[in-house]
């Protein structure tokens, strides 16, 4: 990633902060006198769709990349000073999605506590330059109209309180499924309006059926979409795989929409489709190289010690303070931590 360093005294922050101990304070002193170090929400801005593509402040297409968090009711221990450190300055990761199930012990069992949760992660990733994409986690029911009421409280308050932040993209629906595409389709067009009236200007993304997987797992296809997409501007559609299951079949779904429809991958795993398994590098190579060819971005499942491959750190790490390097991590970590890590290429504009 970027923080291309004006200065040597920016070069000294960042090359001290990985290695120093990690403290509350922000990385970036708040002197006047001193030039912001650039990261990648100073570089970029708001964002917006242009055609297919998420364009930077400046109209230049932008692959953001990072982690999303596993569902915050179980691994918020995994959320924390020490490790969003690790992630913005070790990583060099551009985004933070945060995952809030509505399901499973979620969102829907405490409003309050949950919302404030998410405010709280927000601030986390502005403070450090990082994008946040609020993933509003609905997973079983599949169906994301079931949770219609309390996604229009929840992101009324949300954007209500972010809507002056230009880092905060939305996604509406993590992972519909058992419901046609027509069904998303409604929902999202009740759910835009409500993010809008609050934050005009905002990203909105929304999961495609089967899954996120464009219809494929229903025995349907990215066609449904193009032929009847949602009626909104600004918004993107999501698509997961999990290189290990998913391998062709989805590679070609992912290649024939990349230039029909404005993508993003929110979740992907190097294994299979439970999160856990063994790694097929190989594929998910092939899958980002994909990606980056055609400036996708994307974010992994997930920054958390479960005992699942797909967790990149190993098992108790988050009872400590030690994110940095990769004796931490899993393969998997190890891997991905790589993927993120390479410069991003803000600045090269596309033809
Ligand atoms: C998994 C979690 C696991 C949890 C399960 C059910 O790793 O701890 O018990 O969800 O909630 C998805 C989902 C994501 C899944 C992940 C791995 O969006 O919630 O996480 N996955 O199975 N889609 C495809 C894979």
């Amino acid at each position: 990633m970027i923080r291309s360093l004006a200065t040597g005294v920016l070069l000294a922050v960042a090359t001290l902060v990985p290695t120093t101990p990690v403290s509350a304070a922000p990385v970036v002193p708040d002197a006047p006198s001193a030039p912001a170090a650039e990261t990648p929400v100073s570089i970029n801005g708001q964002l917006r769709v242009c055609g297919t593509k998420l364009c930077n402040q400046h109209g230049q297409p932008v692959q953001l990349r990072g982690m999303s968090t596993h569902g915050i009711q179980w691994y918020s221990q995994c959320v924390k000073t020490a490790s969003l450190d690790a992630l913005a300055y070790d990583w060099n990761a551009d985004i933070l999605r945060i995952s809030l199930y509505v399901q499973e012990g979620g969102y829907e069992t405490d409003p309050r506590r949950f919302t404030d949760m998410v405010h709280g992660y927000i601030e986390e990733a502005t403070r450090r330059g990082m994008y946040a994409l609020v993933d509003w986690h609905q997973l079983d029911p599949g169906d994301p109209n079931y949770n219609l009421s309390l996604a229009k409280t929840f992101f009324t308050e949300i954007a209500d309180r972010h809507k002056n932040k230009n880092n905060i993209i939305y996604d509406i629906a993590n992972e519909p499924n058992n419901v046609s595409w027509a069904g998303i389709k409604s929902y999202a067009e009740q759910m835009v309006p409500v993010i809008r009236a609050k934050d005009p200007d905002s990203v909105i993304f929304v999961g495609t059926h089967g899954w996120a997987s464009l219809g494929v797992s229903d025995g349907r296809s990215e066609a449904d979409i193009v032929n009847n997409p949602v009626n909104a501007s600004n918004l993107m559609y999501t698509f997961h795989f999990y290189a290990a299951s998913h391998q062709q079949v989805y590679f070609d779904a992912l290649s024939r929409a990349a230039d029909k429809l404005p993508l993003f991958v929110t979740e992907f795993g190097t294994q299979t489709y439970t999160g856990d398994g063994g790694n097929d590098f190989t594929w998910s190579q092939k899958y980002l190289d994909f990606l980056a060819s055609k400036k996708i971005g994307w974010t992994n499942w997930n920054f958390s010690d479960d005992f699942r491959s797909g967790a990149v750190f190993k098992q108790n790490v988050c009872a400590g303070n030690n994110f940095t390097g990769t004796s931490v991590l899993k393969p998997a970590g190890v891997w991905v931590r790589d993927r993120i890590r390479t410069p991003d290429n803000f600045r090269t504009p596309v033809g």
